[in-house]
């Protein structure tokens, strides 16, 4: 009898432990060769290019720019099958996340997925946050031809909140920001290297231009004081950088899938190649606004393209930005780089004037430019103490370029009252 007792208990606590267990998230799908997706090209005009990418594995596969994003609870096991009926062979290479060695997707460690082979990968969602997939596969082509996509980990109990315990959001917004040089879809053999990646098409989940403002899901729209996720995340080739408007206050919460042990408010963030942010921009005035998103070169961070999120403004069309190369020329904007050099720039907001004071070099000159890029103001200067008279400026967010007699540029927003 108290055999029969024990035997029932270790049943009873292996089936609370199975009930226990984390829940599983499973995905399939399969990656092809033979997409093809539109874009916008320069001159306005609609082309179609092809793609290679992942779908969805359901019978009939329809092959998107991105691939399918990948959504998980944190503490969940997920499962992605993979299935390759293509004629190269492919894998996917699970960026940021925490895998082993057999799920890390990089072939000359774990092998390709060869033409009619599966395979399943399989993690722990640790940490909520932003995650990228990619093929890593001679990965400058693969990957830039179209195969990438996001893991999204939702915080344990799937809440709105960026993290557990974190604050939370009332709508979401997923971007994943990347290049395309149509030459190299179109023509396969015209594929360099890494260095002779030349992309002429930046995209905002796989799309750009009027694509991207005629999706809804594109669109960030609040009222006052609604607090609007914003995952961006680089899979691209290129440095970005989001300039937001004063018509939110983004605040940065989550860098690469881990919390920031401290938050900062900022009006511009430079996204590097890889890496993920979640941004909360909290609608301080309803009217129609906009995020500037630049794609720079990743050696000397000049201005290769421009596009745009809209923010409460379903009728927004493209701007053309007037930004020379030599504009911005320059290592980055916003507060960090005031921060590297010991300069101190103020009032901003300002009036009338704006003071300039500088720790360590002299300023040569400045330049101010509109958020299009188009010059407004400049002046020599000599000193390290300089007042510029910006009493002329419409009201607005300019840029303030400041040439340093160390060589060195600066760049800072203000804002004119
Ligand atoms: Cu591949």
């Amino acid at each position: 009898m108290s055999r029969i007792k024990y035997i029932f208990g270790i049943v009873l606590l292996l089936t609370m432990l199975v009930s226990n267990a984390q829940p599983l998230r499973q995905y399939s799908v399969v990656s092809l060769m033979n997409g093809q997706s539109q874009f916008i090209s320069d001159s306005g005009t609609v082309m179609t290019l092809p793609i290679w990418g992942y779908a969805i594995n359901e019978g009939i596969t329809t092959l998107r720019l991105p691939g399918p994003t990948f959504y998980a609870n944190q503490g969940d096991s997920v499962h992605i099958t993979m299935a390759n009926p293509s004629m190269e062979g492919h894998t996917i290479h699970l960026h940021g996340l925490d895998v082993d060695e057999a799920n890390d997707g990089v072939p000359h460690h774990t092998g390709f997925i060869q033409q009619n082979e599966s395979f399943t990968y399989r993690f722990k969602a640790t940490h909520a946050g932003n995650y990228l997939y990619h093929c890593h596969v001679t990965t400058t082509m693969h990957l830039t031809l179209g195969m990438y996509g996001m893991v999204i980990v939702y915080p344990s109990d799937s809440s709105n909140r960026i993290y557990d315990g974190g604050p939370t959001y009332d709508k979401q917004y997923e971007y994943l920001l990347s290049e395309m040089d149509s030459r190299w879809n179109t023509d396969y053999t015209s594929i360099g290297s890494f260095l002779t990646f030349d992309p002429d098409l930046f995209l905002l989940n796989g799309k750009n231009r009027s694509l991207v403002y005629n999706d809804p899901n594109m669109i960030m729209q609040g009222s006052i004081g609604d607090q609007l996720l914003m995952r961006t995340l680089n899979v691209g080739y290129r440095v970005n950088r989001l300039i937001f408007p004063n018509e939110i206050k983004a605040q940065v919460y989550t860098s690469d899938g881990r919390v920031l042990s401290e938050p900062f408010v900022t009006d511009t963030l430079i996204v590097y190649p890889g890496e993920r942010f979640s941004i909360l921009a909290e609608v301080l005035d309803e009217s129609p606004s906009y995020v500037s998103v630049d794609y720079l070169d990743p050696y000397r961070l000049k201005f290769l393209g421009r596009d745009y999120i809209p923010i409460n403004d379903s009728s927004f069309t493209y701007i053309e930005p007037q930004i020379e190369d030599t504009d911005t020329d320059t290592i980055g904007v916003g507060t960090e780089q005031v921060n590297t050099f010991p300069i101190v720039i103020y009032p901003n907001p300002a009036n009338e004037e704006l003071h300039l004071v500088s720790g360590l070099y002299d300023f040569l000159g400045c330049r101010i430019s509109d958020l299009q890029g188009r010059s407004v103001y400049s002046k020599k200067l000599g000193e390290r103490q300089e007042v510029i008279d910006i009493s002329d400026l419409k009201p607005g967010s300019y840029f303030l370029l400041l040439e340093m007699d160390n060589g060195g540029f600066l760049h800072k927003k203000f804002l004119k009252q």
